[in-house]
Protein backbone atom coordinates (compact mmCIF):
# COMPACT_ATOMS: atom_id res chain seq x y z
CA UNK A 1 0.00 0.00 0.00
CA UNK A 2 1.23 3.52 -0.55
CA UNK A 3 2.72 4.92 2.38
CA UNK A 4 4.69 8.21 3.24
CA UNK A 5 6.92 11.12 5.33
CA UNK A 6 6.41 13.74 7.65
CA UNK A 7 8.16 15.78 9.75
CA UNK A 8 7.06 16.74 13.07
CA UNK A 9 8.49 19.91 14.97
CA UNK A 10 7.30 18.75 18.91
CA UNK A 11 8.47 22.00 21.28
CA UNK A 12 8.66 21.12 25.22
CA UNK A 13 8.36 23.90 28.14
CA UNK A 14 12.23 21.80 28.19
CA UNK A 15 13.31 20.53 24.96
CA UNK A 16 12.47 20.99 21.22
CA UNK A 17 12.64 17.92 18.57
CA UNK A 18 12.17 17.47 14.90
CA UNK A 19 11.53 14.00 14.18
CA UNK A 20 10.49 12.42 10.51
CA UNK A 21 8.09 10.05 10.19
CA UNK A 22 7.40 7.14 7.86
CA UNK A 23 3.52 6.05 7.91
CA UNK A 24 2.12 3.29 6.04
CA UNK A 25 -0.99 0.86 6.00
CA UNK A 26 1.07 -1.31 8.74
CA UNK A 27 4.19 0.98 9.42
CA UNK A 28 5.06 3.69 12.09
CA UNK A 29 8.76 4.60 11.92
CA UNK A 30 10.14 7.50 13.73
CA UNK A 31 13.56 8.98 14.15
CA UNK A 32 14.75 12.47 15.31
CA UNK A 33 16.66 14.41 13.10
CA UNK A 34 17.05 17.10 15.58
CA UNK A 35 17.12 17.74 19.61
CA UNK A 36 17.96 21.29 21.07
CA UNK A 37 17.24 22.89 24.45
CA UNK A 38 14.61 25.17 25.10
CA UNK A 39 15.55 27.54 27.94
CA UNK A 40 13.75 30.64 29.17
CA UNK A 41 15.00 33.78 29.25
CA UNK A 42 14.41 36.54 32.06
CA UNK A 43 14.92 40.01 31.17
CA UNK A 44 14.20 42.89 33.37
CA UNK A 45 10.41 43.18 32.26
CA UNK A 46 10.18 39.51 32.67
CA UNK A 47 10.22 35.49 31.56
CA UNK A 48 10.30 34.88 28.44
CA UNK A 49 10.45 32.18 25.54
CA UNK A 50 13.76 32.30 23.19
CA UNK A 51 11.20 32.41 20.24
CA UNK A 52 13.68 32.87 17.84
CA UNK A 53 16.12 30.23 18.86
CA UNK A 54 13.50 28.00 18.59
CA UNK A 55 12.79 28.87 15.22
CA UNK A 56 16.15 28.72 14.36
CA UNK A 57 16.31 25.32 15.68
CA UNK A 58 13.36 24.00 14.16
CA UNK A 59 14.15 25.29 10.49
CA UNK A 60 17.72 23.87 10.82
CA UNK A 61 16.01 20.52 11.66
CA UNK A 62 13.53 20.80 8.84
CA UNK A 63 16.57 20.99 6.78
CA UNK A 64 17.91 18.31 8.12
CA UNK A 65 14.60 16.27 7.34
CA UNK A 66 14.66 17.41 3.87
CA UNK A 67 18.37 16.26 3.35
CA UNK A 68 17.56 12.70 4.56
CA UNK A 69 14.04 12.64 2.85
CA UNK A 70 13.44 14.47 -0.30
CA UNK A 71 10.41 12.59 -0.47
CA UNK A 72 9.19 14.77 2.74
CA UNK A 73 5.32 15.75 2.52
CA UNK A 74 4.64 18.24 5.11
CA UNK A 75 5.45 19.48 8.49
CA UNK A 76 3.22 20.01 11.63
CA UNK A 77 4.10 21.72 14.34
CA UNK A 78 2.75 21.78 18.41
CA UNK A 79 3.90 22.91 21.46
CA UNK A 80 2.90 24.05 24.97
CA UNK A 81 -0.19 25.72 25.26
CA UNK A 82 -1.40 29.19 26.36
CA UNK A 83 1.45 31.13 25.15
CA UNK A 84 1.66 33.46 22.35
CA UNK A 85 3.05 36.37 19.99
CA UNK A 86 0.84 39.62 20.28
CA UNK A 87 1.41 41.59 16.54
CA UNK A 88 1.26 44.27 14.93
CA UNK A 89 1.00 44.09 10.89
CA UNK A 90 3.51 40.92 10.50
CA UNK A 91 5.63 42.14 13.07
CA UNK A 92 5.94 40.98 16.60
CA UNK A 93 5.40 42.64 19.72
CA UNK A 94 8.53 41.40 21.88
CA UNK A 95 9.63 38.26 23.22
CA UNK A 96 6.53 35.82 24.09
CA UNK A 97 6.08 35.70 28.22
CA UNK A 98 6.52 32.16 29.44
CA UNK A 99 3.49 31.19 30.99
CA UNK A 100 5.82 30.65 34.74
CA UNK A 101 5.90 34.39 34.69
CA UNK A 102 4.07 35.97 37.40
CA UNK A 103 3.05 38.65 35.70
CA UNK A 104 -0.77 36.93 35.66
CA UNK A 105 -1.93 36.84 39.07
CA UNK A 106 -3.64 39.97 38.96
CA UNK A 107 -5.21 38.99 35.55
CA UNK A 108 -7.17 35.95 37.00
CA UNK A 109 -8.90 38.59 39.60
CA UNK A 110 -9.61 41.14 36.68
CA UNK A 111 -11.16 38.41 34.82
CA UNK A 112 -13.45 37.06 37.20
CA UNK A 113 -14.38 40.32 38.38
CA UNK A 114 -15.95 40.80 34.89
CA UNK A 115 -17.15 37.09 34.31
CA UNK A 116 -17.31 35.31 37.91
CA UNK A 117 -15.90 31.97 37.92
CA UNK A 118 -19.08 29.69 37.31
CA UNK A 119 -20.08 31.46 34.11
CA UNK A 120 -16.75 31.17 33.12
CA UNK A 121 -16.34 27.63 33.53
CA UNK A 122 -20.04 27.10 31.64
CA UNK A 123 -18.31 28.93 28.63
CA UNK A 124 -15.56 27.52 28.07
CA UNK A 125 -15.13 24.49 30.24
CA UNK A 126 -11.09 25.25 31.35
CA UNK A 127 -9.65 24.96 34.74
CA UNK A 128 -8.55 27.98 36.64
CA UNK A 129 -4.99 28.14 35.72
CA UNK A 130 -3.27 31.30 36.57
CA UNK A 131 -1.61 31.17 33.35
CA UNK A 132 -4.91 30.21 31.08
CA UNK A 133 -4.50 33.11 28.09
CA UNK A 134 -7.51 35.09 29.18
CA UNK A 135 -5.90 35.57 31.91
CA UNK A 136 -2.57 36.76 30.65
CA UNK A 137 -4.48 38.94 27.92
CA UNK A 138 -5.94 40.76 31.03
CA UNK A 139 -2.89 41.94 31.99
CA UNK A 140 -1.64 42.87 28.77
CA UNK A 141 -4.59 44.82 28.50
CA UNK A 142 -3.57 46.74 32.17
CA UNK A 143 0.06 46.71 31.30
CA UNK A 144 -1.36 48.53 27.63
CA UNK A 145 0.57 46.30 25.40
CA UNK A 146 -3.01 44.90 23.99
CA UNK A 147 -3.54 48.73 22.81
CA UNK A 148 -0.66 48.28 19.96
CA UNK A 149 -1.29 44.77 19.24
CA UNK A 150 -3.27 43.84 16.27
CA UNK A 151 -2.87 40.43 16.08
CA UNK A 152 -1.91 37.20 18.44
CA UNK A 153 -0.66 33.84 17.35
CA UNK A 154 -0.48 31.04 20.05
CA UNK A 155 3.22 29.79 19.69
CA UNK A 156 2.36 26.90 17.20
CA UNK A 157 0.71 29.28 15.35
CA UNK A 158 3.36 31.99 15.29
CA UNK A 159 5.74 29.73 13.94
CA UNK A 160 3.45 28.35 10.88
CA UNK A 161 2.84 32.07 10.44
CA UNK A 162 6.74 32.42 9.76
CA UNK A 163 6.84 29.40 7.73
CA UNK A 164 3.61 30.00 5.45
CA UNK A 165 2.85 33.88 5.90
CA UNK A 166 -0.72 32.12 6.86
CA UNK A 167 -2.19 33.26 9.85
CA UNK A 168 -4.58 30.79 11.58
CA UNK A 169 -5.10 29.35 14.97
CA UNK A 170 -5.87 25.90 15.16
CA UNK A 171 -8.59 24.49 17.17
CA UNK A 172 -7.20 22.06 19.85
CA UNK A 173 -4.61 25.04 21.30
CA UNK A 174 -7.06 27.44 20.57
CA UNK A 175 -9.37 25.96 23.20
CA UNK A 176 -6.60 26.62 26.27
CA UNK A 177 -7.21 30.41 25.70
CA UNK A 178 -10.30 30.23 27.51
CA UNK A 179 -12.06 32.06 24.93
CA UNK A 180 -13.43 29.69 22.80
CA UNK A 181 -16.92 27.68 23.83
CA UNK A 182 -16.87 24.13 25.36
CA UNK A 183 -19.21 22.30 23.07
CA UNK A 184 -17.16 20.16 22.09
CA UNK A 185 -17.19 18.30 19.01
CA UNK A 186 -15.89 20.03 15.72
CA UNK A 187 -18.06 22.79 16.18
CA UNK A 188 -16.43 24.90 18.76
CA UNK A 189 -16.09 28.29 17.61
CA UNK A 190 -14.50 31.62 19.16
CA UNK A 191 -16.43 33.34 22.04
CA UNK A 192 -17.00 36.63 20.52
CA UNK A 193 -19.10 37.68 23.30
CA UNK A 194 -16.61 36.74 26.54
CA UNK A 195 -14.22 38.73 24.06
CA UNK A 196 -16.67 41.74 24.13
CA UNK A 197 -17.00 41.31 27.94
CA UNK A 198 -13.14 41.34 28.50
CA UNK A 199 -12.35 44.01 26.61
CA UNK A 200 -10.70 41.67 23.59
CA UNK A 201 -11.31 42.91 19.92
CA UNK A 202 -12.50 39.87 17.98
CA UNK A 203 -9.93 40.84 15.01
CA UNK A 204 -6.81 40.10 17.43
CA UNK A 205 -7.91 36.41 16.81
CA UNK A 206 -7.44 34.99 13.01
CA UNK A 207 -10.09 32.15 12.00
CA UNK A 208 -10.19 28.71 12.91
CA UNK A 209 -8.76 25.41 11.51
CA UNK A 210 -9.03 21.88 12.59
CA UNK A 211 -6.34 19.46 13.05
CA UNK A 212 -5.70 17.45 9.53
CA UNK A 213 -6.78 20.96 7.36
CA UNK A 214 -4.19 21.98 5.28
CA UNK A 215 -2.34 25.21 6.25
CA UNK A 216 -0.27 25.86 2.98
CA UNK A 217 2.99 25.68 1.34
CA UNK A 218 6.26 26.84 2.69
CA UNK A 219 7.27 30.24 1.50
CA UNK A 220 9.68 30.26 -1.19
CA UNK A 221 12.62 32.19 0.82
CA UNK A 222 11.70 29.70 3.60
CA UNK A 223 11.66 26.66 0.86
CA UNK A 224 14.94 27.72 -0.58
CA UNK A 225 16.28 27.63 2.60
CA UNK A 226 15.08 24.97 4.56
CA UNK A 227 14.72 22.29 0.67
CA UNK A 228 12.00 20.94 0.60
CA UNK A 229 10.04 22.59 -2.15
CA UNK A 230 6.96 20.00 -2.20
CA UNK A 231 6.39 20.44 1.54
CA UNK A 232 3.62 22.22 3.19
CA UNK A 233 2.10 22.88 6.75
CA UNK A 234 -0.65 20.61 7.95
CA UNK A 235 -2.68 21.19 11.18
CA UNK A 236 -1.92 18.82 13.70
CA UNK A 237 -2.97 18.98 17.49
CA UNK A 238 -0.74 21.97 18.05
CA UNK A 239 -1.35 21.55 21.57
CA UNK A 240 1.74 19.28 22.54
CA UNK A 241 -1.01 17.05 24.42
CA UNK A 242 -3.32 17.02 22.20
CA UNK A 243 -0.95 15.22 19.93
CA UNK A 244 0.35 13.38 22.69
CA UNK A 245 -3.06 11.68 23.42
CA UNK A 246 -3.98 10.86 19.86
CA UNK A 247 -0.27 8.67 20.27
CA UNK A 248 -1.56 6.79 23.17
CA UNK A 249 -1.88 3.17 22.50
CA UNK A 250 -5.11 2.69 24.26
CA UNK A 251 -7.23 -0.15 22.83
CA UNK A 252 -10.22 -0.33 24.99
CA UNK A 253 -12.34 2.70 26.40
CA UNK A 254 -11.76 1.95 29.86
CA UNK A 255 -7.92 3.74 29.66
CA UNK A 256 -6.95 7.13 31.42
CA UNK A 257 -3.53 8.62 30.13
CA UNK A 258 -0.81 10.45 31.74
CA UNK A 259 1.30 12.76 29.60
CA UNK A 260 4.27 12.57 31.71
CA UNK A 261 6.66 15.45 31.24
CA UNK A 262 7.10 18.92 32.55
CA UNK A 263 3.43 18.40 33.36
CA UNK A 264 1.83 15.62 34.03
CA UNK A 265 -1.55 15.43 32.16
CA UNK A 266 -3.98 13.11 33.75
CA UNK A 267 -7.49 12.10 32.51
CA UNK A 268 -9.90 10.31 29.96
CA UNK A 269 -11.17 11.12 26.23
CA UNK A 270 -14.54 11.52 26.14
CA UNK A 271 -17.33 12.82 23.71
CA UNK A 272 -19.29 15.92 25.58
CA UNK A 273 -17.27 18.17 28.51
CA UNK A 274 -18.55 18.11 31.61
CA UNK A 275 -19.47 21.01 33.12
CA UNK A 276 -20.57 20.41 36.39
CA UNK A 277 -20.18 22.68 39.34
CA UNK A 278 -18.30 19.56 41.05
CA UNK A 279 -15.96 19.10 38.26
CA UNK A 280 -15.32 23.36 38.18
CA UNK A 281 -14.65 22.83 41.83
CA UNK A 282 -12.57 20.02 41.28
CA UNK A 283 -10.70 22.52 38.50
CA UNK A 284 -10.96 19.78 35.87
CA UNK A 285 -10.49 21.10 32.16
CA UNK A 286 -12.28 20.19 28.68
CA UNK A 287 -9.75 20.80 26.45
CA UNK A 288 -10.36 20.64 22.75
CA UNK A 289 -9.01 17.49 21.25
CA UNK A 290 -8.23 16.14 17.68
CA UNK A 291 -11.38 14.78 15.78
CA UNK A 292 -13.43 16.70 18.03
CA UNK A 293 -12.66 14.34 21.53
CA UNK A 294 -12.40 16.51 24.19
CA UNK A 295 -9.77 15.78 26.66
CA UNK A 296 -10.93 15.81 30.41
CA UNK A 297 -7.75 16.13 32.78
CA UNK A 298 -6.52 17.94 35.21
CA UNK A 299 -2.63 19.70 35.39
CA UNK A 300 -0.82 17.60 38.23
CA UNK A 301 2.80 19.72 38.53
CA UNK A 302 4.80 16.89 36.80
CA UNK A 303 8.42 16.06 36.36
CA UNK A 304 9.02 20.09 36.74
CA UNK A 305 9.26 19.38 40.33
CA UNK A 306 12.23 17.05 39.70
CA UNK A 307 14.09 19.15 36.45
CA UNK A 308 13.69 22.29 38.59
CA UNK A 309 15.23 21.03 41.88
CA UNK A 310 18.55 19.55 39.04
CA UNK A 311 18.38 23.23 37.78
CA UNK A 312 19.11 24.72 41.20
CA UNK A 313 21.92 22.04 42.19
CA UNK A 314 23.70 22.69 39.06
CA UNK A 315 23.66 26.37 38.68
CA UNK A 316 24.84 25.96 42.60
CA UNK A 317 28.00 24.22 41.21
CA UNK A 318 26.74 21.09 42.37
CA UNK A 319 25.76 18.97 39.16
CA UNK A 320 23.52 15.54 39.10
CA UNK A 321 24.18 12.39 37.70
CA UNK A 322 20.45 11.21 36.94
CA UNK A 323 20.00 7.69 36.66
CA UNK A 324 22.23 7.12 39.67
CA UNK A 325 19.73 9.89 41.91
CA UNK A 326 16.87 7.66 40.72
CA UNK A 327 18.41 4.47 41.70
CA UNK A 328 19.18 5.47 45.04
CA UNK A 329 15.78 6.99 45.43
CA UNK A 330 14.17 3.60 44.44
CA UNK A 331 16.43 1.75 46.89
CA UNK A 332 15.28 3.70 49.84
CA UNK A 333 12.37 1.69 51.75
CA UNK A 334 9.48 3.20 51.30
CA UNK A 335 6.86 4.68 51.97
CA UNK A 336 8.25 8.52 51.96
CA UNK A 337 7.22 12.07 53.05
CA UNK A 338 4.25 12.91 50.73
CA UNK A 339 3.84 16.22 50.05
CA UNK A 340 0.60 17.86 47.19
CA UNK A 341 2.92 18.41 44.25
CA UNK A 342 0.13 21.23 43.38
CA UNK A 343 0.61 23.91 46.11
CA UNK A 344 0.65 26.99 43.69
CA UNK A 345 4.58 27.86 45.29
CA UNK A 346 5.67 24.98 43.00
CA UNK A 347 4.56 27.12 40.13
CA UNK A 348 7.42 29.66 39.85
CA UNK A 349 10.66 28.91 39.06
CA UNK A 350 13.44 29.03 41.69
CA UNK A 351 14.91 27.07 44.48
CA UNK A 352 12.65 24.02 44.40
CA UNK A 353 14.27 22.14 47.15
CA UNK A 354 14.02 24.75 49.90
CA UNK A 355 10.43 24.88 48.99
CA UNK A 356 9.77 21.64 49.15
CA UNK A 357 11.16 21.70 52.84
CA UNK A 358 9.58 25.02 53.60
CA UNK A 359 6.07 22.83 52.77
CA UNK A 360 7.09 20.24 55.26
CA UNK A 361 8.02 22.36 57.78
CA UNK A 362 4.50 24.61 57.41
CA UNK A 363 2.82 20.98 57.53
CA UNK A 364 4.86 19.99 60.37
CA UNK A 365 5.77 16.83 58.23
CA UNK A 366 9.39 15.53 57.87
CA UNK A 367 11.93 17.39 55.26
CA UNK A 368 13.58 15.22 53.32
CA UNK A 369 17.30 15.02 54.40
CA UNK A 370 19.63 13.66 51.50
CA UNK A 371 18.89 14.45 47.87
CA UNK A 372 17.96 11.35 47.58
CA UNK A 373 15.14 11.53 49.67
CA UNK A 374 14.12 14.24 48.22
CA UNK A 375 13.69 12.96 45.04
CA UNK A 376 11.52 9.78 45.96
CA UNK A 377 9.64 11.94 48.00
CA UNK A 378 9.04 13.94 45.07
CA UNK A 379 8.43 10.76 42.57
CA UNK A 380 6.53 9.61 45.26
CA UNK A 381 3.95 12.20 45.67
CA UNK A 382 3.60 12.74 41.68
CA UNK A 383 2.46 9.30 41.98
CA UNK A 384 -0.18 9.66 44.69
CA UNK A 385 -1.27 12.80 42.79
CA UNK A 386 -1.53 10.39 39.89
CA UNK A 387 -4.08 8.26 41.72
CA UNK A 388 -5.93 11.05 43.63
CA UNK A 389 -6.86 12.29 40.25
CA UNK A 390 -7.80 9.03 38.50
CA UNK A 391 -10.00 8.74 41.30
CA UNK A 392 -11.47 12.19 40.76
CA UNK A 393 -12.28 11.66 36.85
CA UNK A 394 -14.38 8.35 37.91
CA UNK A 395 -16.23 10.21 40.09
CA UNK A 396 -16.86 13.43 37.80
CA UNK A 397 -17.26 11.72 34.44
CA UNK A 398 -18.69 8.46 35.39
CA UNK A 399 -15.66 7.11 32.95
CA UNK A 400 -14.57 3.63 34.70
CA UNK A 401 -10.31 3.26 34.26
CA UNK A 402 -9.22 -0.22 34.40
CA UNK A 403 -5.77 0.38 32.77
CA UNK A 404 -3.57 3.64 33.19
CA UNK A 405 -1.33 4.31 30.10
CA UNK A 406 1.47 6.82 30.98
CA UNK A 407 3.26 8.55 28.00
CA UNK A 408 5.80 10.60 27.54
CA UNK A 409 9.58 11.53 28.79
CA UNK A 410 8.01 10.53 32.44
CA UNK A 411 7.51 6.76 30.82
CA UNK A 412 11.10 6.07 31.24
CA UNK A 413 11.11 6.63 34.91
CA UNK A 414 11.18 3.21 35.97
CA UNK A 415 10.36 4.41 39.70
CA UNK A 416 7.51 6.56 38.68
CA UNK A 417 5.99 4.09 36.41
CA UNK A 418 5.86 1.76 39.24
CA UNK A 419 4.79 3.87 41.84
CA UNK A 420 1.60 4.97 39.73
CA UNK A 421 1.09 1.48 39.39
CA UNK A 422 1.18 0.43 43.37
CA UNK A 423 -0.37 3.72 44.31
CA UNK A 424 -3.86 3.43 41.64
CA UNK A 425 -3.27 -0.19 42.04
CA UNK A 426 -3.79 -0.73 37.74
CA UNK A 427 -1.51 -1.81 35.65
CA UNK A 428 0.30 0.59 34.17
CA UNK A 429 1.08 0.62 30.61
CA UNK A 430 4.67 2.84 29.40
CA UNK A 431 5.15 4.44 26.93
CA UNK A 432 5.82 5.70 24.30
CA UNK A 433 8.46 7.96 25.25
CA UNK A 434 7.45 10.53 22.17
CA UNK A 435 3.83 10.51 21.96
CA UNK A 436 3.37 13.74 20.95
CA UNK A 437 5.82 13.44 18.13
CA UNK A 438 3.74 10.18 16.77
CA UNK A 439 0.39 11.77 17.10
CA UNK A 440 1.60 14.98 15.31
CA UNK A 441 2.66 12.83 12.89
CA UNK A 442 -0.05 10.42 12.34
CA UNK A 443 -2.88 13.51 11.87
CA UNK A 444 -0.52 14.62 9.15
CA UNK A 445 0.06 10.91 7.93
CA UNK A 446 -3.89 10.31 8.15
CA UNK A 447 -4.27 13.98 5.95
CA UNK A 448 -1.80 13.05 3.35
CA UNK A 449 -3.69 9.57 2.79
CA UNK A 450 -0.75 7.34 4.36
CA UNK A 451 -2.78 6.56 7.27
CA UNK A 452 -6.89 6.19 7.24
CA UNK A 453 -9.35 5.72 10.11
CA UNK A 454 -10.50 6.63 13.66
CA UNK A 455 -8.30 7.46 16.30
CA UNK A 456 -8.75 4.03 17.58
CA UNK A 457 -6.89 2.64 14.49
CA UNK A 458 -4.28 5.25 14.36
CA UNK A 459 -3.76 3.87 18.18
CA UNK A 460 -3.55 0.37 17.37
CA UNK A 461 -0.50 1.35 14.94
CA UNK A 462 0.91 2.82 17.72
CA UNK A 463 0.54 0.01 20.13
CA UNK A 464 1.77 -2.65 17.16
CA UNK A 465 4.69 0.05 16.62
CA UNK A 466 5.11 0.93 20.33
CA UNK A 467 4.17 -2.16 22.65
CA UNK A 468 3.74 -0.92 26.33
CA UNK A 469 6.00 -1.84 29.48
CA UNK A 470 3.48 -3.27 31.52
CA UNK A 471 4.19 -2.48 35.34
CA UNK A 472 1.47 -3.72 37.61
CA UNK A 473 0.23 -3.15 41.17
CA UNK A 474 2.48 -4.41 43.72
CA UNK A 475 1.14 -3.83 47.67
CA UNK A 476 3.96 -1.98 49.26
CA UNK A 477 7.65 -2.77 49.09
CA UNK A 478 8.12 -1.31 45.78
CA UNK A 479 9.83 -4.17 43.91
CA UNK A 480 10.59 -2.17 40.90
CA UNK A 481 12.60 -4.06 38.47
CA UNK A 482 11.35 -7.15 39.05
CA UNK A 483 7.80 -6.86 37.25
CA UNK A 484 8.63 -5.49 33.89
CA UNK A 485 8.04 -7.50 30.69
CA UNK A 486 8.00 -6.37 27.10
C1 LIG B 1 2.14 20.51 28.51
C2 LIG B 1 1.27 21.73 28.45
C3 LIG B 1 0.00 21.57 29.22
C4 LIG B 1 -0.37 22.99 29.48
C5 LIG B 1 0.98 23.53 29.86
C6 LIG B 1 1.16 24.99 29.66
O1 LIG B 1 3.33 20.71 27.84
O2 LIG B 1 0.96 22.08 27.11
O3 LIG B 1 -1.00 20.82 28.53
O4 LIG B 1 -1.33 23.15 30.47
O5 LIG B 1 1.90 22.82 29.05
O6 LIG B 1 1.03 25.33 28.33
Amino acid sequence: GAGGTVAAVDLGASSGRVMLGHVGPNRLDLHSVARFPNNPVRTIDGLHWNILELYRNSLAGLRAAAREAPELASVGIDSWAVDYALLRGDRMLGAPFHYRDDRTAAGVEATHALVPPAELYGRNGLQVLPFNTLYQLAADRASGDLAVADGLLLIPDLLGFWLTGRRVAERSNASTTGLLRAVGGTAAEWDTELMHRLGLPRTLFPDLVAAGEAIGPLLPSVAADVGGSRLELVAVGSHDTASAVVGVPMLTDDCAYISSGTWSLVGVELPAPVLSEASRAANFTNEGGVDGRVRYLRNVMGLWLLSESIRTWERDGDPVELPALLAQAAALPGPTTLFDVDDPRFLAPGHLPDRIDGYCREHSIRPPGSRAELVRSIVESLAAAHARTLRTITELSGQPVRTVHLVGGGSQNELLCQLTADYTGLPVLAGPVEATAIGNVLVQARAQGFATGSLESLRALVHQAHPPRVYSPTPRGLVVHDNISD
